[in-house]
């Protein structure tokens, strides 16, 4: 694909900033800021990254529990978010929905669902309604390789196989479901060969790698659009964190950390752009400290607001929607 000098710098900033704003969960969740629980993605940001940059407004996108950098790129707004995540009235869902369960319908990105494998299915409710309104639109579910041994992910994708849907199902596969190893998980060595068992073409990808993330989208997204159904694409990375903060982590070896920590998917992008002269270094300097003055202006928003009212407790609890209610 075609990538201008501006495309490659968004991308790079997109990545930034996603790290940074994930580096202060990790630090205020540890100062004890932040209740509920926290998944951090950092080490998975191409992937995030790679994947909104090409999709168009009105596309449907549901991520996972790690993926608060969707939320950050389909635009909901670093401040909403940080105040979301703070449980705080200001939040883009009033500090009720927290970190797993943040959101935004109005930009087609649902909030995570806290049963694994559920969202596989109900995504293709989504991208059923773009396919009967013809609106050219498509849908995206971003899940693990854990939740790709649930039941529902299979269901999920044979119905979209046969009903020929614009759904896109991208596997995380960081090679844990929390401390499970992918190597106890199931006997496959490929994930993306599940693909086959239901005629869907099934494409494994270097998920630190922006270029491979961007490229298996953009192929994946314009045979959706062109009525073509569903890919399965399954992206190899790791999460540099526990599964959750606070998780002590002892079932994972330093060496292999160091290993993947060296495949650093920023770095990795910064050393192409350096040595292809896009940017200097100095312009990317530029770009970690305007992420990190961007994510201390989030941080003091969220700490200066209110937190909910107790009026609010009841409120949201149920969706209505007024205009299908019939008389
Ligand atoms: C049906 C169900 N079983 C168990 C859990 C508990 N749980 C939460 S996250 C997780 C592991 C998810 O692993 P994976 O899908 O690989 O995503 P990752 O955390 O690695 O990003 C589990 C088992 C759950 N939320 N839902
Ligand atoms: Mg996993």
């Amino acid at each position: 694909m075609t990538l201008t000098n501006n495309d490659l710098r968004k991308l790079l900033e997109d990545m930034i900033y996603i790290r940074t704003f994930e580096d202060r969960l990790r630090i205020n969740f540890a100062a004890g800021a932040i209740p509920g629980f926290v998944h951090l993605g950092i080490g998975q940001e191409a992937i995030m990254a790679g994947i909104c940059f090409n999709l168009q407004d009105g596309d449907t996108i549901g991520a996972s529990h790690r993926e608060h950098g969707v939320l950050l790129c389909r635009g909901i707004g670093g401040d909403k978010l940080m105040a979301e995540l703070y449980g705080k009235r200001t939040g883009i869902c009033k500090g009720k929905g927290g970190s797993m369960h943040a959101g935004d319908l109005e930009k087609s990105t649902l909030g995570c669902n806290g049963i694994l494998g559920s969202a596989q299915t109900i995504i293709n409710g989504f991208s059923f309604a773009h396919k009967f309104r013809k609106d050219g639109k498509l849908a995206v579910t971003v899940f693990g390789d854990g939740a790709s041994n649930r039941g529902e992910f299979h269901e999920g994708l044979n119905f979209a196989s046969i009903w020929n849907l614009p759904t896109i199902y991208f596997i995380c596969n960081n090679g844990y479901a929390i401390s499970v190893p992918k190597s106890k998980q199931n006997k496959v060595d490929d994930l993306s060969a599940r693909g086959a068992a239901y005629g869907v073409p099934g494409i494994q990808i270097d998920g630190n790698d922006i270029f491979a993330v961007l490229e298996a989208t953009e192929e994946a997204f314009k045979r959706a659009r062109a009525g073509g159904g569903p890919t399965l694409i399954e992206a190899k990375t790791y999460r540099w964190r526990g599964h959750f903060e606070g998780d002590p982590d002892i079932y994972r070896d330093q060496e292999e950390k160091d290993f993947w920590m060296a495949k650093c998917p920023i770095r990795r992008f910064e050393k192409y752009l350096l040595d292809h002269e896009v940017m200097t270094q100095a312009e990317i300097d530029g770009i970690w400290k305007s992420a990190s003055d961007r994510v201390d202006g989030h941080q003091k928003f969220a700490e200066e607001s209110p937190w909910p009212d107790r009026d609010d407790l009841l409120r949201d609890v149920y969706y209505c929607d007024e205009g299908s209610v019939q008389a």
